[in-house]
């Protein structure tokens, strides 16, 4: 048999500019292989990941224990659908309640289905539990949120490049602007207020971190206001920013915690909505689900990406190295580079802003060049590179990779 030659990265883009979707503009790189904070792509090169997937792959890139996790499991059970009970799903619920210290969960697949199960949670305990007449209830968001591309999702959205061309919206949101106690405390006061969704730290805006303080104080009307908290950590969870939930960092938890991403370690499309009883329970047997929700393999998968992130001390690990970073992107890059104008972040969750209002393509340009480099990152709303590499990084590997992004934007013309 003729081994058939291994394609070059070219051939790979040609397929995929073929006979995919053009749904996406991702950066000219393709990758073969990935092994903890590494990537390869299709010539062998090796990258620095400085994206995880999107926070998806907060415990390293292929994590020996989360793999053999799924192959164990696979060889065994892989999906029973929630016609009938199995032996991982109670084990795997109890697990992840107590780790996170709620009632209940019900576990879902991607992150846009975590939140698609917190408003239908929200809207019904409105309902059941606050009062509010039938089809009446709301739910508040902020500007510059993004939790996914479903059209329930979209409906909150007020940015042009997620909803234009998917009308008509879903009714009953309402946008305030984030960061805004005042506005929040007015719309609160709506008695038909059943919940407000926001994500501790907005990821997709820029990595756009709220006050001090702003998000214990939201909570706070929230409660004063008998309105549910939502935080959606689909992309701050899993010890992203320095601590195991985003709203770690103020000391109080939502009424309903939103995971996804990293709940498996980037292995398995896994999510859950957390709550206690009294939210939990006004979802009766035949109200929500899916086919593959808390399936044996994502059960299995996600109970050991959650003890990988214990074991190995990644939020602390995080916490610490984010302010390496922060430290090092202030004094060698924003007090000496006229591209970038400041570094923000929590944890190893970060962003530089760069300056490039007149060209708008200088962010993308200089991720070009940290991909030649052999860091790979991407920018997010044109002049905002986000950096977010694996938990699992060492102290040197990150001050390796600051030098490379020191080096590659101290010399970008
Ligand atoms: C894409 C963005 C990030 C999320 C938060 C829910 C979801 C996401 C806070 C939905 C998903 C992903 C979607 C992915 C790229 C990535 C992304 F650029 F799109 F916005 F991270 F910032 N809540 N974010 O960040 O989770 O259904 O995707 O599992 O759509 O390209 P999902």
């Amino acid at each position: 048999m003729i081994q058939e030659k291994t394609k070059t990265s070219a051939e790979f883009m040609a397929l995929e500019d073929k006979y995919g979707a053009h749904n996406y503009h991702p950066l000219p790189v393709v990758l073969a292989k990935g092994e903890g904070v590494h990537v390869w792509d299709a010539e062998g090169k090796r990258y620095y990941d400085f994206l995880s997937a999107y926070s998806a792959v907060n415990q390293g890139h292929c994590h020996p224990r989360i793999i053999n996790a799924l192959q164990e499991q696979a060889k065994k059970l892989t999906l029973t659908s929630r016609a009938f009970y199995n032996d991982t799903l109670g084990p795997y619920e109890q697990f992840i309640t107590e780790f996170f210290g709620y009632d209940k969960v019900l576990p879902m697949n991607t992150g846009v289905e975590g939140g698609e199960t917190a408003v239908k949670l929200c809207r019904k305990w409105g309902y059941e539990v606050k009062g509010i007449p039938t089809n009446q209830a709301k739910i508040i968001f902020v500007t510059g949120n993004f939790w996914g591309r479903t059209l329930a999702a979209i409906s909150s959205s007020c940015d042009p490049s997620s909803t234009k061309g998917f009308g008509p919206y879903m009714p009953g949101y309402e946008l305030i602007p984030y960061d805004d106690l005042k506005a929040l405390e007015e719309a609160v006061k709506d008695p038909n207020v059943a919940g407000f969704m926001v994500e501790p730290i907005q990821g997709e805006a820029g990595v756009v971190v709220p006050d001090e303080g702003y998000l214990r104080k939201a909570y706070e009307l929230c409660k004063a206001n008998n309105v549910l908290f939502i935080a959606d950590e689909v992309q701050t969870g899993i010890a992203r920013t320095g601590k195991m939930i985003c709203c770690d960092h103020e000391g109080f938890k939502p009424d309903i915690l939103i995971l996804g991403k990293a709940l498996s370690g980037g292995v398995f499309p896994v999510s859950a909505a957390l709550a206690r009883d009294e939210i939990m329970l006004c979802i009766k047997p035949g109200e929500h689900g899916s086919t593959f929700g808390g399936n044996p393999l994502a059960c299995a998968v996600a109970m050991e990406a959650l003890k990988v992130v214990e074991d190995e001390k990644l939020a602390e690990n995080a916490e610490k190295l984010g302010q390496v970073f922060r430290d090092y992107m202030q004094k060698q890059l924003v007090d000496k580079s006229d591209y970038v104008t400041s570094v923000r972040g929590k944890g190893l969750l970060n962003a530089i802003i760069i300056d490039d209002e007149e060209t708008g393509d200088v962010a993308w340009n200089i991720c070009m060049k940290l991909r030649d480099n052999g860091l790979l990152a991407k920018p997010t709303h044109g002049n905002i590179i986000r950096f977010a590499p694996p938990l699992v990084m060492t102290e040197p590997q990150l001050l390796e990779c600051c030098e490379i992004i020191e080096k590659t934007i101290l010399n970008f013309s």
